[in-house]
């Protein structure tokens, strides 16, 4: 079978045929209409951008180029970025050659670590790994060929370089962001002998007697890799990239997004819920005192991390995943089982409060406490652990983007006064304006 690069040679043409004929050929078709709610709303459910890598329905979840997320469970996370990328699954040659390449790239330089170590002792890992990969960003191959003229058809061929080392370069530099923050000792350097799942693993320096830590981080990054184009993370790498800056610039610039609290940063935030539990009611709640618990989160203006969705109206399958992975190797860990009694009892409270639309846990419930259970317990190294993953997809997603010559992304903002005039006119209201003193 054909390596990536020859797979993607072949294919991107064709991906950029088909964008070009549907743009040209029926860029009158309407495809969805967009209300006031929408508007204010966040744009939920606008229609607005085409992303092949991956989508997501709200009833089924998370599918890679056609095929659900639960499928693809035994998959490593390199095979998934050549299916992100090509539509396709390796086979073992393609894979190897793959696996060579990733190997062969994966040297930091040292400037890498120079900067980390100059950063103050308490900067969070995801500033240092956003930071990490900004400043690689002098070694952009897309951006010396874009300046000396490189064609439009070229362009996806530098972004695979530039992602190619990135991702390369990825398990060494979060292991040692883990261990430089979190004073576990010297850099574990990545064993070229190794697949990229496993050197995310070991680089971390997390004891493994019998592989199921390196399992459960495989099983991680594969399912965290993509969740199609309109996420914060993905939305903002993808309007960064369409300036045509970098990959660098683009997945640094994701990265920052995907460190926000109601995104990301929710994988931290629920194993500090799990704790603050723990630690109220020394050990496992009942169900009561977790429903009250519960209750004085939302009561004072937080929101229960792990819980909700934007586009999901189920239990999110790659909670499931993580969940079976933790039911088979950790089912009596305190905290798993913690992270399960909540899977009981949250989704009955949170169904009680009208507005939220998605009471169902999402897949940040339960990473925190899998993580835990094998002595990964610095939660605030969790996001980190999904911006490793996501740089799959978001690489993927630019790689495409450059690929089919996606052009700048510019939807046009209006102001509250033209809104206001508009449904005046629409609707035959007067509406008064706010009085500013
Ligand atoms: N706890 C408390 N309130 C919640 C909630 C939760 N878990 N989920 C939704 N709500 C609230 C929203 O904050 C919103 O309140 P306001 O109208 O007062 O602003 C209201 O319910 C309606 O929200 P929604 O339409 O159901 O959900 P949104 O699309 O606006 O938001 C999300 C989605 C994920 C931001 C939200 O569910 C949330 O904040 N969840 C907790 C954080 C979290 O787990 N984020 C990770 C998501 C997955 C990821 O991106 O990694």
């Amino acid at each position: 079978m054909a390596t990536l690069r020859e797979t993607l040679a072949y294919r991107i043409p064709i991906f950029r045929e088909q964008r070009a004929f549907l743009a040209k050929k029926y860029a009158n078709v309407k495809v969805c209409d967009v209300t006031v709610g929408q508007i204010y709303g966040g744009m939920r459910g606008v229609l607005g951008l085409v992303t092949d890598t991956s989508s997501v329905d709200p009833e089924t979840g998370l599918v890679i180029r056609g095929i659900p997320i639960k499928q693809l469970t035994d998959r490593l996370p390199e095979e998934i970025f050549f299916l992100l990328l090509t539509s396709k699954l390796p086979d073992e040659t393609a894979l190897k050659d793959l696996q060579d390449e990733l190997n062969q790239r994966s040297e930091v330089p040292g400037y890498v670590w120079d900067v980390l170590n100059a950063m103050p002792p308490d900067s969070h890992p995801m500033t240092m790994i956003s930071t990490a990969i900004l400043v690689m960003q002098r070694e952009s191959l897309f951006a010396a060929q874009y300046e000396e003229g490189m064609p439009k058809e070229e362009f996806w061929k530098p972004a695979l370089e530039d992602s190619l080392n990135i991702i390369a370069r990825l398990p060494d530099i979060a292991g040692y962001i883990y261990r430089k923050r979190f004073d576990k000792g010297p850099r574990i350097a990545p064993d070229p002998s190794l697949d990229w799942g496993a050197n995310v693993a070991r680089t971390l320096g997390i004891p493994d007697p019998d592989g199921r830590f390196t399992k459960l981080i495989r099983l991680y990054l594969t399912l965290h890799s993509d969740h199609e184009g309109g996420n914060v993370s993905a939305f903002t790498s993808r309007t960064i990239g369409s300036a045509l800056s970098d990959i660098y610039y683009a997945l640094s610039g994701g990265l920052n997004g995907l460190a926000g609290p109601l995104h990301g940063l929710a994988n931290q935030e629920c194993l500090r819920w799990v704790l603050m539990l723990r630690d109220k009611f020394g050990g496992i709640p009942t169900d009561e005192q977790l429903r009250q618990f519960a209750w004085e989160t939302l009561n004072s203006n937080q929101v229960i991390p792990g819980y909700g969705h934007a586009v999901l109206r189920v239990t999110d399958p790659r909670f499931e995943a993580l969940y079976e992975f933790g039911m088979k190797h950790c089912a009596d860990d305190e905290i798993f089982q913690i992270a399960s009694k909540i899977y009981q009892v949250v989704p009955g409270v949170l169904q009680q409060v009208q507005k939220i639309k998605d009471p169902w846990p999402n897949v940040d419930a339960i990473s925190g406490p899998l993580f835990h259970h094998f002595g990964l317990t610095e939660y605030p190294f969790y996001t980190a652990m999904f911006g490793v993953a996501r740089a799959l997809g978001i690489c993927a997603q630019y790689i495409i983007a450059r690929g089919v010559g996606r052009p700048i992304t510019r939807p046009k903002s209006i102001t509250s006064e033209w809104l206001i005039n508009y449904i005046e006119q629409q609707t035959g209201d007067k509406i008064e304006r706010p009085v500013l003193e």
